[in-house]
């Protein structure tokens, strides 16, 4: 297969271009180092150091002999998105190149506005390019299981079967995301199942939960293979978190109560999920929906499991996000499951691995950027002083390339 991976020196992007490559595919990446520079307008770094991503394709070659093709671009730019398909001419897209952190949505107006520009933008372009160039191309798009919120029903897999006022229809499940990060999913998942439906495109909407660890066998190979692993208040996961923090002898940072339920997986069943996606395509004009995690899990649950393993204490911080701390959750996620994934569950032997991999580079532990900053609500503004002014935009600085 010709696999065109979006957003692929990212932390999840980079081990799937590598993954895919080490399966036997043809495998190119296309990303505008966006993350980089949330990195440097943030202060903060990956824990686990990381190659430019020249480094880390050429280290590919050496220890693979296989070649992975780059183009570095923004995929908000319509015309170098349709080159880039039309030059490299792929079977299989997969769509990872996003703002990922629900934290940075919540920062301020800027930050909310570019994390839906850069997402939904994005989406629409590829879209329309995968329509010009080749309709037959499989989209692979990651959503995530924050689309759905966290309803008082079970949540289906993508769909729901209503009998309304005597009528039945099969109807997309009703989300209620809880970010502006979250919203932007939810409206790229509109835009690809009307292009599905419309032009007859065949997509894979995959809506994961929060990913764990960052080895996989070829990112273990050699150092410059490594993938990013994040830990700060705006872009580390909650367990990425813990185990930094255990490593660090911070308390564990709980919000709240603890009681948000997640889906959550390991990045090798991420890894695993994308496979089985891209080995059984959509049918054309399909918009195929999976929820892509493997267990679930409470906040407060996985503090009490790593402060077990780690004898660090738990601590309750007021919680700085809108979401609810105690509710249900169940969510149904066996269509990945019935084509084949098997997964890799969070034993305690996960566990010590992940605080062992974390403990390698404890040096780097950057403390000052464990306390959470953004608050869901927005401060009320001060009078005006003076007449109106523009309001600031983000900025963010061009380079690493
Ligand atoms: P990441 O931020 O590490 O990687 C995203 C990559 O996309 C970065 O390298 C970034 O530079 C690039 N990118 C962003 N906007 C771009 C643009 N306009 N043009 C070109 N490149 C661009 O994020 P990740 O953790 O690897 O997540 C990948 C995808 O998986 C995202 O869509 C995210 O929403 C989804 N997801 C992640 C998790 C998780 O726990 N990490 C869970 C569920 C879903
Ligand atoms: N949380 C804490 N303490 C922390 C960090 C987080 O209690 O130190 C809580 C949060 O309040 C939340 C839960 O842990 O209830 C999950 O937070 P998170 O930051 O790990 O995950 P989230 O913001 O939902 O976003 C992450 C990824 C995103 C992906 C999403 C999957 O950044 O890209 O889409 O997980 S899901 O959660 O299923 O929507």
């Amino acid at each position: 297969m010709r696999v065109l991976v979006l957003g692929g020196d990212g932390y999840l992007g980079w081990p799937t271009a590598l993954h895919f490559a080490a399966a036997g595919h043809e495998v190119a990446v296309v990303d505008n180092y966006l993350r980089r520079r949330y990195d440097d307008e943030l202060g903060t770094a990956s824990l686990v150091p990381i190659s430019p991503l020249s480094i880390r394709i050429g280290c590919w070659r050496e220890v693979s002999g296989t070649v992975i093709d780059c183009f570095i671009g923004d995929i908000t730019d319509p015309e170098f998105l349709t080159n880039t398909l039309q030059w490299f001419k792929p079977q299989t897209i997969i769509h990872l190149a996003e703002q990922r952190s629900a934290p940075y949505s919540m920062v301020d107006r800027a930050h909310a506005v570019h994390t839906q520009v850069n997402n939904v933008v994005g989406t629409l372009n590829l879209l329309w390019a995968i329509a010009e160039v080749d309709s037959t191309i499989h989209l692979i798009k990651l959503g995530t299981m924050g689309e759905y919120g966290t309803p008082d029903i079970d949540i289906e897999e993508g769909w729901l079967h209503v009998t309304h006022r005597g009528r039945s229809d099969t109807l997309p499940f009703p989300k209620q995301p809880g970010s502006f990060y979250h919203l932007s999913k939810v409206h790229d998942s509109h835009n690809i199942m009307f292009c599905c439906r419309a032009w007859g495109l065949r997509a894979t909407d995959l809506n994961q939960g929060v990913v764990y660890g960052c080895d996989t066998p070829q990112t273990q190979q050699d150092p410059a293979l490594a993938t990013r692993f994040d830990y700060d208040a705006t872009f580390g996961t909650v367990l990425n978190r813990f185990v930094v923090q255990a490593v660090a002898g911070h308390a564990l940072t709980v919000y709240g109560s603890g009681g948000q339920t997640r889906g959550f997986l390991n990045i090798l069943d991420t890894m695993s999920c994308l496979e089985l996606a891209a080995e059984h395509p959509a049918e054309p004009g399909e918009f195929r929906v999976f929820n892509q995690f493997t267990e679930t899990f409470s906040v407060l649950g996985l503090a009490e499991r790593v402060a077990q393993r780690s004898g660090v204490a738990v601590d309750h911080l007021p919680n700085p996000r809108v979401e609810l701390e105690h509710h249900h959750y169940r969510a149904i996620n066996t269509g990945l499951l019935d084509l084949g994934l098997r997964p890799h569950p969070l034993t305690d032997t996960v566990i010590d691995e992940l605080l062992a991999a974390a403990d390698r580079h404890r040096g780097l532990i950057d403390a000052d950027t464990i306390l959470p900053e953004t608050q869901w609500r927005p401060r009320r503004l001060a009078s005006p002083s003076g007449s109106p002014s523009c309001a600031a935009e983000l900025h963010l600085v061009a380079g690493h390339g």
